[in-house]
């Protein structure tokens, strides 16, 4: 009996898995907001056209640059609620809580720039309300045999400087995964889990150290470029949306 009402359940998704992606599927918060929804909150989308991810749409610009907002966030921290210390499968599925502090999950992330061309924003803010942001004309990820390659190009500065770009090439790592190229675990090292190189220029998700702290170097959340290896960010998000 439980057999029966599991396919019964799982009915409606076998009949739909093998049909080709419908015109009006929301792909990213891009289609959301063209779709009528313009105001910022949580919606879900579909970044492989079959399932629903919920997600947070920023659809309003801050006005420091051209954009008109419609942002994907695909990474966010402001308040050190969720543990980003966490094994591959997580960072490869996705994890957090989307009214706050998540990761969208690197699966995702291939599956919404394999197709279209994404660009990239990062905005920091830090413990004495300072905002930058740091934009990138190109961004995406390769598929999981590919190591969830990172690949970021274009840097333009909004005051935050480019932490993201020393990155560009590199494969992603968790402390159970270690693809960088670091003689040791620069995950495990560092606290983390990002593309790590050897090991990192910013490590947003790191460990949330409230501020400036002497004490620990590069384990926090933070943008070397713009702050020291001791500072983490306040809030740090990374969003990206469609090149048109
Ligand atoms: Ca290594």
């Amino acid at each position: 009996m439980a057999m029966m009402v599991f396919l019964v359940a799982l009915l409606p998704f076998l009949l739909v898995s093998g049909c080709s992606q419908d015109e009006d599927m929301l792909v990213d918060c891009s289609d959301v907001y063209k779709s009528g929804q313009t105001v910022s909150g949580i919606y879900s989308i579909y970044p492989a056209g079959d399932f629903p991810v919920w997600v947070y749409c920023q659809m309003i610009s801050d006005g420091k640059d051209e954009d008109k907002g419609q942002w994907t966030v695909i990474q966010r921290r402001m308040d050190g609620s969720v543990n980003f210390y966490r094994p591959w499968n997580q960072y490869k599925r996705g994890f957090g809580n989307v009214e706050g502090e998540y990761w969208l999950g690197l699966e995702n992330m291939y599956q919404l720039t394999r197709k279209n061309k994404y660009m990239l924003r990062v905005d920091l803010e830090d413990f004495e309300g300072n905002k930058v942001f740091a934009l990138y004309s190109s961004f995406s990820v390769d598929c999981e045999t590919d190591g969830y390659t990172l690949h970021v190009s274009g840097f333009t500065d909004g005051g935050a400087g480019d932490s993201l770009s020393g990155h560009n090439g590199f494969k992603f790592s968790t402390f159970d995964k270690d693809q960088d190229v670091y003689e040791h675990n620069c995950a495990k090292t560092f606290l983390g889990a990002f593309w790590y190189s050897n090991c990192h220029n910013t490590n947003p998700n790191g460990v949330y150290l409230w501020g400036d702290d002497p004490t620990y170097y590069a384990i926090g959340n933070v943008w070397s470029a713009w702050k020291n290896y001791n500072v983490g960010m306040k809030s740090i998000s990374m969003k990206i949306k469609p090149v048109f």
